[in-house]
């Protein structure tokens, strides 16, 4: 298939969040990220870079990925005669980490093969089904009581399974206050590295209350420390940030550095990639699970599709659009159905529909590239 582009958008995007969202490693009150628009003779292609502002998460940042993109990712998309999705894969370009950045353009190029064969991602990704299970991921609030006020008002809305984001202090009693307030709610934590394996007793508490998971609590870099940890708890343990591959989800899971997979296709480089690290899990009997990026419409979609797959049996970090945004950059809105569940596109590609008055309101920069 021919995927070479004659003209390449980059855009900076801003978008405010409904609500702050606070984690181990900072607030964020503004959404932003990069969106990679690919155009072809007659067919066009969308990525989402998810990528924030800091390097908070991963070292990658929207000015990183600009970088990338601009200086090493879009030049061989005009060079090369047939461009293809697997070309962009992992390692295979020549370029070492930014992940995010590739995931992009991995993203767009999947995107554009949808619409000129008339196939959806999830068709084209290998996944099946109307709906997809979803959770809310919550972040950390002034105080336990409102902790459980948000949490409640979740739960009224119909997330059926919620996680909360801990960090040192606010552990063990935003977790209580929240399972004494839900005795029977699925509830998950996410530390975002926030412990130091001399910390393991203040995990250990966390043991009494039945959580699905606890989600990256040690270092990023870390898979050792993670499987000494596990040793010494009750609950499973996750990892997010700890893998960049197929590979490393092997790895953690023979080492035991965790029962459970989070995966992100950013993260991890790509939805290929993504796709085969969920592969490892189903050949070694591990859940996984679809985590999120607070991404835009187009982001939303894509993990939907890949959240689709059979391995994917925990549900995803993956809300309506209205647990974010008020106002989106896609005509259609993301809705919680009753059972907790979202429904994945089913038109060719992403199968969403660029809002560009209101993409171009969001836009902070924008530039065009052309062969
Ligand atoms: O660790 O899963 C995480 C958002 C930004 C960065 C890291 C994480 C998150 C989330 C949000 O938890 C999940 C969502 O998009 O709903
Ligand atoms: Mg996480």
């Amino acid at each position: 298939m021919n995927l070479r582009p004659e003209a390449v958008e980059l855009r900076l995007v801003e978008m405010p969040l409904r609500s702050p969202f606070e984690t181990s490693f900072g607030v964020e009150h503004h959404r932003q990220c990069v969106l990679v628009r690919l155009r072809g003779d007659g067919w066009e292609g969308w990525g989402e870079c998810v990528a924030g502002s800091s390097p908070g998460y991963s070292y990658e940042t929207t000015s990183t990925a600009w970088h990338i993109l601009v200086d090493f990712l879009l030049p061989p998309l005009f060079r090369e005669p047939r461009i293809g999705i697997e070309r962009y894969r992992a390692r295979d370009i020549g370029i070492r980490g930014h992940p995010m950045a590739r995931a992009a353009v991995e993203m767009a190029l999947w995107d554009a093969e949808g619409h000129i064969e008339g196939k959806s991602l999830q068709a084209l990704v290998g996944g099946s089904g109307a709906r997809v299970s979803v959770g809310v991921s919550v972040g950390i609030q002034a105080n336990p009581e409102t902790l459980v006020e948000v949490v409640a008002r979740y739960v009224d809305e119909g997330y059926r399974r919620v996680k909360l984001k801990i960090k040192p202090g606010r552990d063990r009693g935003d977790v209580q206050a929240v399972r004494r307030a839900f005795p029977d709610l699925p509830l998950q934590v996410d530390a975002n590295s926030a412990y130091r394996l001399e910390e393991a007793a203040t995990l250990q508490a966390l043991d009494e209350f039945g959580l699905l998971m606890i989600e990256q609590p040690l270092d990023d870099d870390d898979l050792v420390d993670h499987s000494r940890l596990q040793r010494m708890l009750k609950t499973p343990l996750c990892l997010d940030e700890s893998l960049l591959s197929a590979r490393h989800a092997r790895h953690a899971l023979e080492i035991g550095a965790c029962r459970i997979l989070n995966l992100k296709a950013g993260r991890l480089g790509g939805l290929s990639e993504a796709v085969a690290a969920h592969d490892v899990g189903l050949a070694l009997g591990a859940p996984v699970w679809c985590g999120g990026m607070l991404e835009t419409g187009i982001g939303r979609a894509s993990n939907l599709a890949l959240a689709s797959l059979p391995g994917f049996t925990l549900p995803a970090d993956l809300s309506a659009t209205d647990r974010y945004y008020e106002r989106d950059v896609i005509r259609q809105r993301f809705v919680l159905n009753p059972d907790s569940t979202i429904d994945v596109p089913t038109e060719p590609g992403l199968g969403v529909d660029v809002d560009f008055g209101e993409l171009d309101r969001v836009t902070v920069k924008k530039e065009v590239f052309s062969s």
